[in-house]
């Protein structure tokens, strides 16, 4: 039976991805302002519709929950609309993500489609199509947002965690040698640094603090307590994305997964090495970050019989429990000059991810 809760979910997704069209059509309508060339046009709409609609849409979303939570009532059309664009501005940054990291990691599909850079013709134009996706977020941010006071506080956000996500991806591109494995430059807290940074600013941190700023929250520690919470959530994300890279589905999570052939210090290889006999971990030596599905089965065998899927369990209960206790802590004050964190919100997200298999 489909839950209540679910149609809810699906009606909210369903007005968020309506605003979409709108701020397509704004983004192309430049390109006849500036009198580009028609084909050129077609090819930045298809860039737009191929690379940034079709995901889970959960950072997106977020920042329109996160701004109806705080503010305390619903939204009307106007600060709907509003809410929703910063949404897809986070969405756009992660297309242009995206877009870059399928083709550093090799990958092959991405939202059960082609990764874009594999499409007939695309190739290294992919390239500059990251570029201008990224580009659509400050035409946007200008367009709607540059009267508003607190303007280059978004301005500052979404350079500083641009900034910090390329941070990690330079870390995990440069941990991941294609020629040279060497499994003892892995570690559970190299790992740690790493998705913090590629995954945790961007992907929480960033869609509660676009939130945060919409609806006039100045105090910075009220940023910090948001941050202290959100980077757990954020790493919590990650591993459940290394995990699911490995043991999860292709149909399900849309792509398929290259963290062995492409020798990522991933949580899964990680877990590994702590748990290998000697035998095990020279099969891991020898097979890890080779670009041969006989040497990735020899890996996953060695997982299996680890049991990562069980430790995966273990950790995520206790991911989650931590990550509550850290929920609980926030004071929940009525009487505040201006609006404060809520507990809600926080929980909305986590429990957007808890024990996800998509
Ligand atoms: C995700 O790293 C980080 C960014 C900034 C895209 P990843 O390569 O594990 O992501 P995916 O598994 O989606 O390719
Ligand atoms: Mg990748
Ligand atoms: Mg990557
Ligand atoms: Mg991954």
């Amino acid at each position: 039976s489909v839950k209540a809760s679910d149609l809810k979910a699906a009606s909210r997704k369903k007005r968020f991805q309506d605003v979409f069209p709108v701020i397509r059509d704004e983004l192309v309508a430049y390109f006849d302002e500036c009198k580009m060339p028609e084909d050129a046009k077609a090819w930045f709409k298809r860039n737009i519709d191929y690379n940034t609609p079709h995901g889970k849409l959960n950072r997106g979303i977020s920042v329109v929950d996160t701004v109806e939570i705080l503010k305390g009532s619903s939204l009307d059309d106007q600060e709907y609309f509003r809410a929703a664009l910063l949404g897809w501005c986070v969405e756009f940054l992660q297309a242009y993500f995206l877009v870059a990291d399928d083709m550093m990691d090799a990958s092959i599909t991405r939202r059960g489609q082609p990764c874009w850079y594999r499409n007939p013709g695309v190739g290294n134009i992919a390239i500059n199509d990251a570029f201008m996706l990224e580009a659509c977020i400050y035409y946007l941010l200008k367009k709607h947002f540059r009267s508003e006071p607190y303007y280059v506080e978004l301005l500052e956000l979404f350079h500083d965690t641009t900034y910090q996500t390329e941070m990690g991806q330079l870390v995990d591109l440069i941990t991941a040698p294609e020629d040279h494995v060497d499994l003892d430059k892995f570690s559970l807290e190299k790992h740690r640094f790493i998705v913090l940074y590629k995954t945790a600013f961007y992907s929480f941190y960033l869609p509660v603090a676009l939130a945060m700023h919409m609806v006039g929250i100045k105090s910075q520690s009220a940023y910090d307590h948001a941050l202290s919470i959100l980077l757990p959530l954020g790493e919590y994300f990650q591993i459940q994305d290394d995990y699911l890279d490995c043991f999860g589905s292709a149909a399900q999570i849309g792509k398929i997964g290259t963290d062995i052939l492409d020798n990522k210090c991933s949580w899964n290889i990680n877990i590994a090495l702590k748990k290998a006999t000697p035998e095990q971990r020279q099969i891991l030596n020898d097979n890890y970050g080779r670009k041969d599905s006989e040497c990735e089965r020899r890996v996953k065998d060695v997982f299996n019989q680890i049991d990562i899927p069980r430790l995966y369990k273990e950790y995520e209960d206790e991911a989650y429990e931590k990550i509550c206790t850290l929920i609980d802590g926030i004071q929940e004050s009525a009487d505040s000059a201006e609006p404060t964190l809520r507990r809600a919100a926080f929980k909305a997200f986590l429990d957007k991810i808890y024990k996800r298999s998509k």
